[in-house]
């Protein structure tokens, strides 16, 4: 043991037993305390410099099983001090959820004190430490592929972030077939750091993996293309999400097969997103919950929209246009897709499936309903109360859904193949069928096109919704040429 463990040693009399000494030449020293504190405490030193990380919850170091990789171990500041000026991050989180929360945090702290840009790659919206915090720093170059956030919007209208408006089950095989450049403009083929919020780091079928939270989107490309990993470790995100994942990837073009997915409930991957050990640069400690949004009450426009729809998709039973337990289902996000999912809740449908991107409370609905067989996406995004839902009921729930990534998801294969009923909003819509989704006034970005087009496209069915007024009935949502046409 060096001079410094010993200094500490006898600080802390008896209390180390053993030392790891990880390529990073930082040393980690873990000592148990007595039964009455039931915890660990992790001294982390480089040469004199001593960081104490108090983990006083051994839930914390019990999720990560290789421990080989304890000496990763550090606080958000550190990892966040890696991170250099230009890099790419692709970063977990769909909809608001399963994003990382320390690190992103103190990479906006450290921006604050000396400022600096990252680009910033996502599966789709996240949560406020990078949507809110890395803006109102300015830290934001370059951002994909889709947002949902009032100040990023701001930003990007105003021409301060350049945004990359991409379907999003596009994304992955672009970055894999390097579509991007970095701040040199040379074409990269990922990111510099994949920074993943983690359930667990496990050791499984001989590989170790990243057991994924809330959202899968586009982790498994941040993981296998990026450079570095830094992995978030969620306190707060039940172990029983481990099951929920399959992880998939498919190769390029001319390479690839068949996905095998013939029914919304296949499984076809893994459990956890396969890491080489030796790109894990940080492994950071979180108690950080999502934040999802709340979901507006249901009002009679809501009701109204989920009854035409059960009306219009009866109407197609009955005369031999869909099955009787309808085809998959995918629904879009927001208050108003989770309104029509309520209409189906209240109708005579049965045995339905659903193959989507975002889980919200509706299927929730569904599932306590008896209505539902099986229900992919790739994030589980409800409001804050469908969330302590879920976490109520974790085990009847994560039964009945599998989170893929979003090139999975929403691949336009599949849901061809499968024959998907696509039910998407609509900003506004014209006397000639066409479709705005992302654009208010042809030219000012609301979120971005997100997985609309990979449904609406590839369905078998294709469904909008929308009010027909918006601001209190100063817009008509229903107009003689959309100023902007996205479907
Ligand atoms: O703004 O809240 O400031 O009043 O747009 O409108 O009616 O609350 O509807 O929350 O379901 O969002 C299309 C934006 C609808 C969303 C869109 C204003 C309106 C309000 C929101 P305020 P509502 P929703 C799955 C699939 C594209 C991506 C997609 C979306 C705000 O569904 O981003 O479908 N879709 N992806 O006042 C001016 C109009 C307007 C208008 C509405 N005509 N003009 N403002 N608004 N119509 C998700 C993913 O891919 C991840």
């Amino acid at each position: 043991m060096s001079h410094g463990g010993l200094f500490y040693s006898a600080f802390i009399p008896n209390c180390f037993d053993e030392v790891w000494r990880g390529s990073t030449g930082l040393k980690v020293l873990r000592t148990e305390i007595t039964n009455r504190h039931r915890g660990l405490l992790y001294f982390i030193y480089f040469g004199r410099m001593i960081v104490m990380i108090d983990i006083n919850d051994s839930e914390f170091l019990s999720r990560i099983e290789p421990k080989e990789l304890l000496d990763k171990v550090c606080d958000g500041k550190t990892a966040a001090a890696m991170i250099q000026p230009g890099d790419i991050l692709g970063i977990s989180g769909f909809t608001p959820c399963g994003y990382p929360k320390i690190t992103m945090h103190e990479l906006a702290e450290r921006m604050k004190q000396t400022p600096f840009q990252v680009d910033v790659w996502t599966g789709a919206s996240t949560g406020s430490q990078i949507d809110t915090e890395l803006v109102a720093v300015n830290g934001i170059r370059n951002r994909m592929p889709y947002q949902t956030n009032a100040n990023l919007r701001k930003a990007i209208n105003a021409g301060q972030i350049n945004y990359f408006d991409l379907h999003l089950s596009h994304v992955a095989q672009q970055i894999r077939e390097g579509f991007f450049t970095n701040v040199k403009g040379e074409h990269v083929t990922g990111p510099d750091f994949a920074v993943i919020e983690a359930c667990k780091i496990v050791n499984r079928d001989g590989e170790i993996g990243i057991v994924p939270t809330t959202a899968i989107g586009n982790s498994p490309v941040f993981v296998s293309q990026g450079k570095k990993v830094i992995i978030e470790v969620n306190t707060t995100q039940p172990v029983a999400l481990d099951g929920m994942a399959d992880i998939y990837e498919v190769a390029n073009p001319p390479h690839r097969v068949p996905i095998p997915i013939v029914k919304a409930g296949d499984r076809i991957g893994k459990t956890y997103i396969p890491v080489d050990p030796a790109k894990i640069v940080a492994i950071v400690p979180c108690d950080l919950p999502d934040v999802t949004r709340a979901l507006a009450p249901l009002d009679d426009d809501a009701e109204k929209m989920g009854n035409n729809l059960v009306d219009f998709l009866k109407n197609e039973v009955k005369h031999g246009r869909l099955p009787e337990n309808l085809l998959p289902l995918q629904s879009g996000v927001g208050n108003v897709a989770n309104a029509v999912i309520n209409g189906l809740v209240h109708s005579d449908f049965k045995n339905l499936s659903v193959y989507t991107e975002v889980i919200q409370d509706g299927m929730f609905d569904l599932i306590d309903e008896g209505k539902i067989d099986m229900i992919s996406g790739t994030s589980l995004s409800p409001s804050p109360d469908g969330l302590k839902r879920f976490h109520a009921n974790i085990e009847k729930y994560s039964k009945k859904i599998i989170l893929r990534p979003q090139e999975i998801s929403n691949n336009g294969e599949v849901a061809r193949r499968i024959g998907v009923v696509a039910m998407n909003t609509a900003l506004e819509m014209d006397i000639y069928g066409h479709v705005n989704s992302t654009h208010v006034t042809g030219t000012k970005l609301m979120n971005g096109i997100g997985g609309s087009g990979d449904f609406a496209r590839n369905g078998a069915l294709s469904c909008f919704f929308c009010h027909s007024v918006a601001k209190g009935g100063a817009i008509s949502a229903v107009v003689p040429m959309c100023s902007h046409v996205d479907h």
